[in-house]
């Protein structure tokens, strides 16, 4: 079978199911094109992608500036290593740093070697410079967290599928509940060798989570008493998803007029990933000032394809889209918009508890249990009346489209949620 072959939906599921590793369940949809909001299956069905590859195509997909941009750098100098200097680098630092307000960037490629990048950075920060006794370095983290799979993050994670069975462990994090301060100020006060606390500003995987507001502020004032880095994981929650250039804004110089742009939830280190390619090429990075980032130095950590001239032309072309277009005030907007639209309607329905989310990173709670197969259900029944969303732990449905979207596409989107809803049969 030659690869540019075309094969059925059927034919392609066979495939992997033979030759895959089974690492996931798909939705049984086979996706062959995609552009701006919408994807087509390889039987030419259109669907409005509304997960967004987990907001990895904030831009849309295939965006023509960062395709463009991607296959003239892939035409012209893909990858150097950084045992030489390149053209593209020091220019996408620059842009990036001074986007998002930092003295440095650190360039990886997924969000995981990013947070563990940062892991590696808070550890070595407080050996050299807080003064924290070598290896007895702790780091807070919340429960139901989602930071990634290497070993070193699912030593932190309390979800059994991610971690069990991969032991022996990574030591030296405290893990504490998740939007309560209380509990972050006691495992400050209790440990004497706190080095960081990483958290999501919105926790994504485990059902989108919005904290109480002023949580992230607090925290971030609590961490400053402490003497602790305070360590934003923006891979999902970045990149104007949450209707704002970061969800912890903070002197982003956003041009959004919702942005509060309160310095306080700065972080001390900034993750970013997913969409800071647009979906098209693994980019991922992680920012902080030079009195933090200076504890790197040659040889402590890198990355064959790091801050490769392909990341650095997609990334600058990704971050450009989300400016020229004010995605992050589309995101406020529309969110807005979806949610009124949904508390509107849930009255009517008893299949549905609630929304929740910022921006448009939203979620719904289903009236069902954690272990019912109604949100995978009601997922089937999203796909075959045109819209895709995946639900995400046990009985929530995670609802975040590309932030090019119109209000047009928006309202007919709520229209096939409401209609599929309505229609459920369990
Ligand atoms: C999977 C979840 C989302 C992330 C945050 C770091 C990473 C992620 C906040 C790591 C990645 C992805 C991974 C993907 C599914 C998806 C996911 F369901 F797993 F949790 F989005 F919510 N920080 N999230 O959300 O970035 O290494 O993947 O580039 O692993 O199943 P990555």
């Amino acid at each position: 079978m030659s690869v540019l072959e075309n094969i059925t939906s059927e034919d392609a599921i066979a495939l992997e199911e033979k030759y895959g590793a089974h690492n996931y369940h798909p939705l049984p949809v086979v996706l062959s094109k995609g552009d701006g909001v919408y994807v087509w299956d390889v039987e030419g069905n259109r669907y409005f992608d509304f997960l967004s590859a987990y907001s990895a195509v904030n831009q849309g997909h295939c965006h023509p500036k960062i395709v463009n941009a991607m296959v003239k750098q892939a035409q012209t100098l893909t990858l150097t290593s950084r045992a030489f200097y390149n053209d593209m680098l020091g220019k996408y630092e620059k842009y990036v740093t001074e986007t998002f307000h930092f003295d440095k960037l650190l360039p990886m490629n997924t969000g995981a070697e990013a947070v563990e990048t940062a892991l590696k950075i808070c550890r070595k920060w407080a050996y050299e410079i807080k003064g924290i006794p070598e290896n007895e370095a702790q780091i807070i983290v919340c429960e139901n967290n989602f930071h990634g799979r290497t070993t070193t993050i699912i030593s932190f994670s309390n979800d059994p599928v991610a971690r069990k069975n991969f032991g022996p462990y990574t030591a030296g994090f405290i893990k504490i509940e998740y939007d309560n301060l209380k509990a972050l100020e006691q495992a400050l006060t209790t440990n004497n060798n706190v080095a960081g606390f990483l958290v999501e500003p919105i926790q994504g995987e485990a059902g989108v989570y919005v904290p109480s507001p002023g949580y992230l502020s607090t925290a971030k004032a609590l961490c400053e008493k402490h003497n602790v880095l305070f360590i934003a994981d923006e891979v999902q929650t970045g990149i104007a998803r949450t209707g704002r250039l970061l969800a912890t804004c903070g002197n982003c110089g956003c041009v959004d007029k919702h942005c509060s742009g309160t310095p306080e939830t700065k972080p001390d280190i900034l993750i970013l990933g997913k969409a800071l390619s647009g979906g098209a090429y693994p980019v991922s990075a992680v920012l902080a000032n030079d009195t933090i980032m200076e504890v790197i130095r040659p040889g402590n950590h890198g990355s064959t394809f790091g801050g490769n001239p392909v990341a650095a032309a997609v990334g600058m072309a990704a971050l450009e889209v989300v400016k020229d277009e004010k995605l992050a005030q589309n995101a406020f907007d529309l969110g807005e918009l979806f949610r009124k639209e949904l508390n509107d309607f849930i009255p009517t329905c008893d299949l549905v508890k609630s929304v929740r989310g910022k921006g448009l990173l939203n979620a719904i709670l289903i009236n069902d249990t954690e272990t019912s197969s109604t949100a995978w259900d009601i997922c089937m029944a999203l796909k075959d009346n045109g819209l895709l969303a995946k639900p995400t732990h046990g009985n929530i449905i995670r609802f975040a489209p590309p932030l090019v979207m119109n209000k047009e596409q928006l309202l007919e989107c709520v229209a096939i949620i409401k209609k599929t809803l309505e229609e459920f049969k369990k």
